[in-house]
């Protein structure tokens, strides 16, 4: 659904651009063709929008979009009213943090379209592709309790239907949503592990680590970058990749002994490629991907530098056939 207001608004602005023809009675989102246009017009051709209203047919959401964002010079960001904020914080949200957060949210009309207050709160974890990724910037530095009132532009609303999600309207130009927060939990190992540990009895599991996955797919959207991952391979590679004393499943202790050495391993990289980067005098060197998520999907950087590259992502399906390079043995006198 489209706001009309915003439509006419949008229709005087492709006046502007030259590339509406009044009675032609069609719209054609030619930007380059459209300046040409402008240049060789006089001003006053760019004023009869009010003609316009009533012919040719009415511009799509996708139209709108493309003249809303050659207007704004680029891809449109996330507005960001912080309605409320608490004078003591004890945590603002970074990523890899929980948040438990209550939306309603609204169209472009300002109709609530819904609300999860009569449902109960939804709790994700900050910059891991649990929520549309505009939300995910927005809810960035909330406290508990804080409210915000985030509008949301189409392209960062996208987010795989799911349980969740299902309420998201798909077509929307703009969402805007109320959030309330009501905790901000602190990412540490112990909390990731008990995340992963969804029957809470204290060890991670290989058909834990599937149901794992499942739920995130159905529930949050989430899913592999890499779609021929085979959950079943990956939660062996998974177990094999934390289970120190061989027992088939990983302890608290297993897991947060193979995160802290991966952790420090990713430090160095990191130091290494700042080197790299102050001799190569700003030239960008750094390899582009995704940061590395502390979930089932830590096993997706095989090189351990906190980016997951598109090619370890593409190669992982392969790779998860087969054992993990870097077995976690540690010193017989750290043995568990
Ligand atoms: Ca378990
Ligand atoms: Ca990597």
């Amino acid at each position: 659904m489209v706001n009309m207001r915003y439509v006419f608004g949008l229709v005087a602005l492709a006046a502007v651009f030259g590339v509406i023809e009044a009675g032609s009675g069609s719209v054609n989102i030619d930007i380059a063709a459209g300046n040409a246009l402008v240049a060789k017009k006089k001003p006053e051709d760019a004023i009869p929008v009010i003609e316009l209203r009533g012919e040719g047919k009415p511009m799509t959401a996708a139209q709108i979009r493309a003249l809303e964002e050659a207007s704004n010079g680029g891809p449109l960001d996330i507005k960001v009213d912080k309605t409320w904020r608490p004078v003591k914080c004890p945590r603002a949200a970074q990523r890899l943090d929980f948040v438990t957060f209550h939306y309603k949210g609204f169209l472009e009309d300002g109709k609530k379209f819904d609300q999860t207050y009569a449902r109960g709160p939804i709790r994700v974890q900050l910059g891991v592709g649990m929520v549309m990724p505009g939300l995910d910037k927005g809810m960035r530095g909330m406290c508990d309790t804080e409210l915000r009132k985030i509008s949301v532009p189409y392209r960062l609303s996208r987010k795989n239907k799911s349980k969740v999600w299902k309420h998201i309207p798909n077509d929307e130009h703009w969402l805007t949503f109320n959030i309330e927060v009501l905790t901000v939990e602190e990412f540490t190992l112990e909390r990731q592990f008990a995340f992963l540990d969804s029957n809470n009895d204290t060890y991670l599991t290989e058909s834990e680590l599937i149901r794992f996955a499942e739920n995130m797919r159905k529930e949050y959207g989430k899913t592999w970058a890499n779609e021929d991952i085979d959950n079943v391979h990956a939660a062996r590679y998974y177990v094999k990749y934390f289970d120190i004393n061989g027992d088939g499943k990983i302890s608290l202790d297993e897991f947060v002994k193979v995160m802290e050495r991966d952790m420090a391993t990713m430090e160095t990289a990191k130091l290494v490629q700042t080197q790299v980067q102050k001799a190569g005098k700003g030239k960008k060197t750094a390899p582009e991907g995704r940061k590395r998520d502390p979930g089932f999907a830590w096993i997706l950087d095989f090189n351990n530098d906190g980016i997951v590259t598109v090619e370890e992502s593409d190669s992982a399906d392969e790779v998860f056939q087969g054992a993990p390079a870097v077995l976690p043995v540690f010193d017989q006198k750290d043995e568990l």
